[in-house]
């Protein structure tokens, strides 16, 4: 069974035809191309499932007029989920669920100096009233999040929901196959 690192790691090239000529229905926004490796996880997540989404670096303190186009525009073009993912003092993710219904979930990037709790606590203690679905620091975090919005789609998409049942059996058998101690 293909690994979601495997996936990730031939993400940038492996957009498949449907995918990358569709309208985009998840948008992949993050604060600074240092995201990328992290975030191409969720990148890699969705073009496994075939679902068409667009990836780019909108980083709220640096280009805080095109986060305020995104976000305006999100919904007219389509674009039914939004994950965000930054690191530090993680605005973006805040700051676009402010700018538009679409929703928006955040993943937390590791930082150089406080190995992305900042980012964390930056991004999940969004006050009541315009909420972030929060993730886990890091890679995990990225491929859950694009799992998450996948089981969203999934609920009125049966070709999608399929794909997703698939997917958990070959997780399960997989889990099922681990011996330990495991061979080296
Ligand atoms: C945030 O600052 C980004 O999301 C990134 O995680 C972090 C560092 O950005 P660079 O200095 O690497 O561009 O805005």
């Amino acid at each position: 069974m293909p690994t979601s690192s495997d996936a990730a790691s031939s993400a940038a090239s492996s957009l498949d035809s449907a995918c990358a000529s569709a309208p985009p229905i998840v948008g992949i926004v993050m604060g600074s191309s240092s995201d990328w490796d992290i975030m191409k996880h969720a990148v890699a997540m969705l073009t496994d499932f075939g679902v068409p989404h667009e990836a780019r670096v909108v980083s709220a303190h640096r280009m805080p007029q095109d986060m305020a186009d995104y976000g305006a525009d999100a919904r007219a073009r389509g674009l039914r989920a939004i994950i965000a993912g930054a690191g530090g003092a993680a605005h973006l993710p805040g700051m676009m669920a402010a700018l538009t219904e679409v929703p928006v979930f955040g993943v937390p990037v590791p930082s150089r100096y406080l190995r992305g709790e900042d980012s964390l606590l930056s991004i999940v203690q969004m006050p009541k009233g315009v909420p972030v679905g929060t993730f886990a620091i890091g890679e995990a975090g990225a491929a859950n999040a694009a799992l998450h919005v996948i089981a969203n789609l999934a609920t009125t998409d049966a070709g999608l929901h399929a794909k997703l049942l698939d997917f958990r059996r070959r997780q399960t058998e997989a889990a099922r196959a681990m011996v330990v101690p495991p061979p080296s």
